[in-house]
């Protein structure tokens, strides 16, 4: 009888934490109870923004965040549950957020060793066009003896905790993945109610003939950035150009790059010097993701995107990432 042949034996992502914080002597579960509370947020936007238009969420709420970017009604809803979901779990010292201009210290949270920043609906100006967008997260542990500080934060991204993001598209798709480990993929399961493994050990393809860029922008671009997107749309190897695609939500490009492969970017132009993605809640968190995954991310010089140090909790960064090949092919034209 065929419908006996379900499986069983699913690894939930509350399973797959416990597993992993098993396998390491030293660990208290704190981590794996910040992290409840941080899916925890994931699933209620996630229910908000299937209901939006329902419930009367879509539109502005009114008023701009710090960056000067109108805010939504969902970004305030959003933002204001990752702070109580971040607050409630105890686990967390400090938060930053793309809708808040200062760090929110939780004083409260006595014990907490852990440092959260997100950008919880990252993509927003597709949201009232069901178009899929997503909360992108970096967590940092503090340092021994610190209580929590600005420095604990404001460090490359070599020294991340762990980093993710949630899509929420037609499923709603959490990538994590730990400082030196492998990258992990979990669909959220509406029925029950959990994320469930579904992507294990992500790998990126070595190399894949899609770009990915605003190139709207291309008036402002630089020569170099003109120069290599040009030259992905003559005749390749096999006689046919790259396709393009782009959303207009990095953690949707993100994800599609990171299973089919290909390049992403927003690199800096006349319009944004210093590019529009933010280095803390952004840049960052993709860069372990797409390195852990065998990828690369890089800054307009360049350099590995991990190893630059933002200066302000909302500096921003050009940024490429994508598949080995896909890098190299850029480097060769900034050389
Ligand atoms: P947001 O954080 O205000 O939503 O902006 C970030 C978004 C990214 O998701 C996306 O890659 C980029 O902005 C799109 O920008 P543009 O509309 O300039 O192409
Ligand atoms: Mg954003």
């Amino acid at each position: 009888d065929d419908s006996l042949k379900v499986n069983t034996n699913i690894i939930t992502l509350t399973r797959f934490l416990t597993e992993e914080q098993a396998k390491h002597k030293e660990a208290t579960g704190d981590f794996t109870l910040l992290f409840h509370a941080l899916q925890f947020s994931f699933k209620s936007i996630a229910y908000y923004i299937r209901r939006a238009t329902l419930v009367n969420l879509t539109g502005l709420a009114g008023s701009s965040n710090t960056t000067g970017d109108e805010q939504k009604k969902l970004d305030v809803i959003s933002n204001d549950l990752f702070i109580e979901a971040m607050r409630s779990s105890g686990k967390c010292a400090l938060l930053v957020s793309e809708e808040e201009e200062e760090i929110i210290f939780f004083n409260d949270s006595e014990g907490a060793r852990y440092a959260v920043s997100c950008d919880p609906i990252d993509g927003s100006s597709n949201l009232d066009a069901g178009v899929s967008v997503g909360t992108i997260f970096a967590i940092h542990k503090l340092p021994d003896g610190s209580n929590g500080t600005k420095e604990d934060i404001l460090k490359p991204g070599t020294e991340l905790l762990a980093a993710g993001f949630t899509m929420y598209g037609a499923s709603s798709q959490l990538v994590i993945t730990m400082k030196g480990g492998t990258v992990n993929g979990f669909t959220l399961d509406t029925g029950v109610g959990e994320f469930i493994l579904t992507h294990p050990d992500m790998r990126l393809p070595k190399a894949r003939a899609i770009y990915s860029v605003n190139e709207g922008n291309s008036l402002y671009w630089d020569q170099r950035t003109i120069n290599y997107f040009n030259s992905l749309k003559q005749s390749q190897a096999n006689g046919k150009p790259y396709s393009s695609r782009y959303i207009g939500s990095m953690v949707a490009d993100a994800y599609r790059t990171l299973l089919y492969g290909g390049i992403f970017a927003y690199p800096s132009d006349t319009k944004s010097p210093k590019g529009k993605l933010r280095i803390l809640y952004e840049c960052a968190p993709m860069a372990l993701v797409f390195e852990n995954a065998g990828g690369q991310a890089v800054d307009n010089n360049m350099k590995r995107m991990l190893e630059i140090t933002p200066e302000h909790i909302h500096d921003r960064s050009g940024i490429f990432l994508g598949s080995w090949d896909e890098i190299e092919k850029v480097k060769s034209f900034f050389k």
